[in-house]
């Protein structure tokens, strides 16, 4: 039976050219640099996002920590969004695994609230580390390029670096109508996934200079992360990367389309002007118990939801849903919450 999916962009298929194209990959031994099609990936991810190198990782969540534990040493403090996903949705790797704590900002990190954040000198602060911005946000709303950069100029200025959690770069870039490289150009290192919206079956990229990148490598192998015939996966990350950054407005044009017919269901709310790219958030009003039995009807009905926070569900159109499989989601969920 197939699914309708509207849990996540996580959740596309391969497409058929990236199966084509991992049955035929050439490989090596990646540990040994010796993967012609992972070189090639990471040649690509570099210069797409205008940076010395790139690194290929299991996941976004691998990338993340490899680029924490990179730039920081144990004890400092990190600065990053209080909703972001390095705060609420790493298991604490930050702290687990680089040994430094987090103080968060809540909402966008406007200049001001940054450098009020900045630790002084004083015996007994921690030493702020590491600047981690997110764009889009976990919320799906894009962070102005002007704040980014005068965010990454604060943080150079104190002598600090600044990560960015580019999970979804490529949609921002798209929704804001940039070149990626006008985003990225404000950070020492960014992490970008190709298996989200982009379709590729596994992976997230590093990217940063050299140094750090070489650097980087050596903490990716201590999590674990060093991979070996990874070519096979590199392959659909290729075609990722060149064929499918263009089929991200689609997503977008649908999730405007989706929020807008939702809104139209009495007891829902959404606000329209945060659908900025492939995520709709929906609130609904109506009682707990209601809202915690949908996710179990919804799939009864052939359609995959992820679970309320309180009363606000998120959708995420993808590759693998149409404006068919859309109204049907809207006319169920319309239907079953009366
Ligand atoms: N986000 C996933 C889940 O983990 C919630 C999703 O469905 O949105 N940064 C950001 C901004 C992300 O949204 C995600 C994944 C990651 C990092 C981690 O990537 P993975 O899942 O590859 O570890």
């Amino acid at each position: 039976m197939r699914y309708i999916d509207v849990r996540s962009d996580t959740v596309t298929q391969p497409t058929e050219k990236m199966r084509q194209a991992m049955a035929q990959a050439l490989v090596g031994d990646d540990v040994y640099l010796d993967d012609p099609t992972v070189n090639e990936l990471e040649a690509l991810a570099a210069q797409l996002v205008g940076k010395e190198a790139a690194l290929f990782l299991p996941t976004g969540t691998m990338g993340n920590q490899c680029a924490i534990m990179t730039h920081t040493r144990r004890g400092e403090e990190i600065i990053a969004e209080a909703s972001s996903h390095i705060v609420t949705s790493e298991v604490g790797g930050a702290a687990v695994l680089s040994g430094v704590s987090t103080r968060t900002i809540s909402g966008i990190i406007y200049p001001h609230l940054l450098e009020a954040a900045i630790q002084t000198e004083n015996v007994h602060h921690p030493d702020t580390g590491l600047l981690c911005l997110e764009n889009p946000s976990f919320r799906g709303t894009l962070i102005p390029l002007e704040v980014m950069k005068a965010d990454y100029e604060i943080a150079h200025a104190h002598g600090f670096p600044v990560h960015l959690d580019g999970a979804r770069v490529f949609n921002a870039a798209i929704a804001m109508g940039v070149d990626v490289k006008e985003i990225t150009q404000y950070c020492d290192s960014v992490m970008f996934c190709i298996s989200k919206g982009l379709c590729a079956p596994v992976g997230s990229m590093l990217a940063g200079s050299k140094a750090f990148i070489d650097k980087a490598r050596r903490v990716r192998k201590l999590l674990g992360g060093g991979m070996r015939q990874a070519g096979i996966l590199a392959a659909a990350g290729i075609i990722a990367l060149t064929d499918m950054v263009k089929c991200l407005e689609t997503d977008h044009q649908n999730a405007k389309y989706l929020a807008g017919r939702l809104a139209e269901i009495p007891g829902v709310s959404v606000n329209l002007e945060d659908v900025q790219i492939n995520m709709v958030f929906l609130t609904v009003d109506r009682p707990a118990q209601l809202l915690a039995q949908l996710p179990e009807k919804m799939r009864e009905r052939g359609i995959k939801i992820s679970p309320a926070t309180g009363k606000t569900f998120r959708f995420m159109t993808n590759h693998d849903v149409s404006r068919e499989d859309l109204d049907q989601v809207v006319d169920t969920f319309s239907q079953l919450i009366g």
